[in-house]
């Protein structure tokens, strides 16, 4: 399959990212990394669509959500753990969150400080990844992807008052919980669902047995595509409410999409948004990492492959989320425009436009000039 090629596109994009962050290479710490940015934008010849929404903290996979009037972010919090460059991620070593608000797309961006850490997880190893966040029956809830003890990613669930925190987390992973990338989408008739799932680092392509195995296995180039997963939420928003199940990902024929349809195949970071009574299932792809999008009838799928929502981003990983404010669609997404390093990533938000026919206008976050 094509872990390989994915890692040489990786090593390539560091490679061009190094480059563009000509001074950049023999330190890690984020002061220094700051001091250096400026350099390294007008080194590179780029003109970004936009510019990061925080500056103090590297922050990625942004969920954006309105709660309470305002537009809060929950992303990861990057740092340089100092963990050499691996295949399986573990550079990408984060131990905290921070939850930010928005009164206005544009306005200043509070940061509301530490949301979660590590630390508190009592069955947490290692790697706090992309997390999401709900609002049910008057409380807060924070899903993240961790992995356990045994090095096994698992996705927990913390709970507040506030949608700012901090968070409290329960003493277990939720039950069945697997891989990376908690979406949870609540809809108009107040069901919530999961969505979950991210091949390579987040492990999903360990899962096709439904238990966990050491091994990487992937399906052949010309045979149904890893699929992300779905589950029902229970009324309490704490456990998942009946099996997981694969959310299908069709082509123009119906056909489930295929591994070697690497322009258009599931990776990770699922997100989901309901426009005109549609559901938008959107992704990152194979080892393209586009931010694409599929449609359909139901949150459950299946979703019928449409396009291109954002083309890919500077830095490999491609991680966004969907939100409505005050009758405009918001993308929010990430690139590494300030550090240049693949792990030390910065959010980002633009507006999204739905056409009259409910495709959805492709964006493109840079430009290089010649
Ligand atoms: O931030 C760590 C991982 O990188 C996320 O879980 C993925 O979606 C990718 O953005």
């Amino acid at each position: 399959m094509n872990r390989h090629s994915y890692y040489k596109k990786a090593v390539f994009l560091m490679a061009f990212a190094s480059v563009f962050a000509a001074g950049c290479q023999s330190n890690n710490t984020e002061t220094q990394v700051q001091e250096e940015e400026t350099q390294a934008s007008a080194t590179g010849n780029k003109r970004y669509l936009s510019e990061p929404l925080v500056t103090d903290n590297f922050t990625a996979d942004p969920s954006a959500h309105v709660f309470e009037g305002k537009i809060y972010i929950y992303p990861s919090h990057d740092i340089d753990a100092g963990i050499p460059e691996k295949d399986d991620g573990s550079h990408f070593d984060m131990r905290d969150y921070h939850v930010y608000s928005m009164d206005s797309v544009g306005g200043p961006v509070q940061d509301h400080g530490v949301a979660l850490d590590i630390k508190d997880i009592p069955w947490a190893g290692r790697q706090l990844w992309a997390p999401d966040a709900a609002h049910k029956n008057g409380k807060y809830y924070l899903y993240f992807p961790v992995k356990d003890k045994e090095d096994v990613f698992r996705i927990g669930v913390a709970t507040s008052n506030s949608p700012a925190g901090p968070f409290k987390p329960e003493a277990k992973p939720i039950a069945n919980s697997y891989s990376i990338d908690p979406a949870v989408y609540t809809d108009t008739d107040g069901k919530s669902y999961m969505y979950f799932g991210g091949i390579w680092g987040g492990q999903l392509q360990r899962w096709s047995s439904g238990t966990y195995n050491q091994n990487d296995e992937y399906p052949a180039d010309d045979q149904p595509s890893l699929m992300p997963k779905v589950a029902r939420m229970s009324a309490d928003m704490l456990s998942f409410d009946g099996e997981v199940k694969d959310v299908q990902l069709l082509d123009e024929n119906g056909k489930p999409l295929l591994t070697g349809d690497n322009d258009r195949r599931f990776f990770e970071a699922a997100w989901v948004h309901k426009h005109n009574g549609k559901y938008y299932f959107s992704y990152s792809t194979g080892d393209t990492h586009n931010i694409a999008y599929a449609t359909g009838d139901s949150p459950m799928g299946p979703f019928t492959y449409q396009g291109v929502i954002l083309n890919p981003v500077e830095g490999w990983t491609n991680h966004h989320s969907i939100v409505e404010f005050k009758g405009k669609w918001y993308l929010f997404y990430h690139d590494t425009q300030r550090s240049g390093k693949t792990h030390l990533r910065n959010i980002k938000v633009t507006e999204l436009q739905h056409n009259p026919d409910g495709t959805i206008q492709t964006i493109t976050a840079q430009t290089e000039e010649a």
